[in-house]
């Protein structure tokens, strides 16, 4: 049974042992960060890592204040989270909606219908704000005020309080397709936060669609774009429009609101590197099947979820950037300064006795490592559709997703795994990808000692390692220029003679099976193992 909201997925939690109240007085300014970066390295290595879900009671400076944080660190809990015994399950449910079956006969078309009623079943659904909970308190503008929220500070040298699970909704202005995207928001006073979506995010590019709108010339647009890109360049690249169509930007506003606290999968979906034209929604519907349900918000043109928490409303202005960070980030380094678009809350609306839901992001393992996993997972069906001489592949955490790949083909031509490389690198935000590693279909990928014994003993470094060049992660502080520089493909697969390689390949190294077989009779008896 799909949950209603994040209560729901709280009681589930308490029930199956998986969360932990905590009612000493703790403060959101770092101690909650430390404790659940402590909690998040339990287990390390272990089946039990993550710790459990954390259910502050007691918030130091906000009376009444619930927060809860850790939800998915767990491999346990991310499958709880998705109702799902594993989440290879869900990448076959997935297979089975992408299987191009082209139905030709009638009967064929009959067997076609309850797939597409399956994903019809998943839209959302619009239901009545009486019918909204996330209504519950309605603030107006004169009462809005972010400080009275428990927003955490994470790492000593953050800018400041950063919101670090929202579900931050915006509008395609051609298309009108939502999207739900995961980017942080530093709070900058009682109405105003950051809007750190990257440039390469869903909802920067809803920006630029309206900047575009704005301005019929294409040079312009070109300029324009820098202005969503954040960085230096954008200010000076507005002095270089005419006066009316500055005028005409700095009018414009793009609604965006903002939703805290929902049911997991919800959450969960904000994450998910889907395609810009797939509304996250669905993605949440499919994956808790049964329909997200959508309330009108109070003073935008969105939808928000209905069960949520909190609903914060407002509008980022299309002319705003402004410095946010430093924040300490899921590299284990703090992200530097840079500019971002700036958030107008105009409205609040939240439950009665409201949860505030939160993560903290820093050196792995770290709760967004399991969420990672499970993207990594739900995810392959969908690279091998584009890929498919994919066989498996490994986001290890250490690797913060966006630095290392590892890929296993099955090879089948000279230059097969720069042919996937470049497909990596070419697909929605695996572009992002630093070190892409590519072995054969007999090494698994998961393993990491297998790993490094392939790629260093398969490797002729000069020969098997590819540069190329494109956008990076806004979070990689070592690339030549912010967002831009060079990434690196390994090619660890056996190499052939077609690609060049003259000198013969040896075996890898297997014990006759007649051998195991004899030992395997008398090795009880030899007591080795107590
Ligand atoms: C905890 C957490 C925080 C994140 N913060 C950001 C962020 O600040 N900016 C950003 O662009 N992406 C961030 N991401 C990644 C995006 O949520 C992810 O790329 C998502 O697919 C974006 O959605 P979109 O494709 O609809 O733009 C974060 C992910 C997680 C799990
Ligand atoms: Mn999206």
């Amino acid at each position: 049974m799909a949950y209603n909201d994040l209560r729901d997925w709280i009681n589930t939690l308490h029930k199956a042992g998986e969360l932990r109240r905590i009612t000493q007085e703790v403060d959101p300014i770092l101690e909650m960060a430390e404790i659940a970066d402590r909690v998040a390295k339990l287990g390390r290595g272990t089946s039990k890592a993550g710790g459990p879900a954390l259910l502050f009671e007691n918030v130091k400076g906000h009376p009444g204040a619930r927060v809860l944080m850790n939800q998915f660190g767990s491999e346990r809990r991310m499958k709880l989270a998705l109702e799902t015994d594993s989440l290879d399950a869900i990448a076959d449910r997935i297979r089975l909606l992408l299987k191009p079956e082209m139905p030709t006969s009638f009967m064929d078309k009959l067997k076609m219908l309850p797939k597409l009623a399956e994903i019809g079943s998943f839209l959302p659904k619009v239901v009545a704000a009486k019918d909204a909970p996330c209504k519950e308190v309605i603030l107006g503008f004169e009462d809005v005020n972010l400080l009275d929220l428990p927003i955490l500070k994470t790492w000593p040298q953050d800018g400041g309080r950063f919101i670090t699970l929202p579900c931050v909704i915006t509008r395609d202005p051609k298309s009108g397709k939502r999207n739900v995207g995961m980017y942080r928001m530093q709070v900058y006073d009682e109405r105003t936060t950051g809007m750190h979506w990257q440039r390469q995010k869903v909802a920067a590019e809803h920006m630029r669609e309206r900047l575009r709108a704005t301005t019929p010339d294409r040079t312009a647009n070109v300029d324009l774009m820098a202005i969503t890109a954040g960085g230096t360049a954008a200010a000076s690249s507005l002095d270089t429009l005419n006066a009316t169509t500055l005028t005409k930007i700095r009018g414009d506003r793009m609604e965006v609101a903002v939703a805290i606290g929902t049911d997991p999968a919800t959450t969960f979906s904000a994450i998910v590197p889907a395609p810009p034209d797939v509304e996250e929604y669905l993605i949440a519907g499919f994956l808790r099947q049964k329909p997200v349900e959508l309330v009108k918000a109070e003073t935008v043109d969105l939808e928000v979820p209905a069960h949520a928490e909190y609903i914060l409303e407002g509008y980022v202005q299309l002319d705003e950037l402004r410095t946010e960070g430093p924040f300490g980030d899921h590299t284990g380094f703090y992200t530097m300064q840079d500019d971002y678009p700036v958030f107008h809350v105009t409205c609040i609306t939240h439950r009665k006795n409201p949860v505030y839901a939160a993560t903290i992001v820093g050196k792995p393992p770290m709760e967004d490592a399991w969420m990672g996993k499970a993207v990594e997972r739900i995810f392959l069906p969908l690279m091998q559709l584009t890929l498919p001489e994919i066989v498996d592949v490994n986001l290890p955490p250490e690797g913060v997703f966006h630095n290392l790949m590892i890929v296993s083909i099955k090879k089948s031509y000279a230059g097969h795994a720069r042919k996937i490389m470049n497909g990596i690198w070419a697909m929605g935000q695996a572009m992002f990808t630093k070190c892409v590693i590519v072995v054969d279909e007999d090494c698994d990928v998961q393993d990491l000692a297998e790993v490094t014994l392939r790629v260093t003993n398969n490797i002729d470094p000069e020969r098997d390692i590819q540069f190329t060049l494109g956008p990076v992660d806004s979070l990689d502080h070592a690339s030549r220029l912010p967002n831009y520089g060079s990434k690196m493909g390994i090619d660890a697969t056996r190499k052939w003679s077609a690609e060049g390689f003259t000198r013969p390949w040896p075996a890898m190294l297997t014990m006759d099976a007649d051998v195991k077989a004899r030992v395997d009779a008398i090795w009880r008896s030899l007591k080795i193992e107590g």
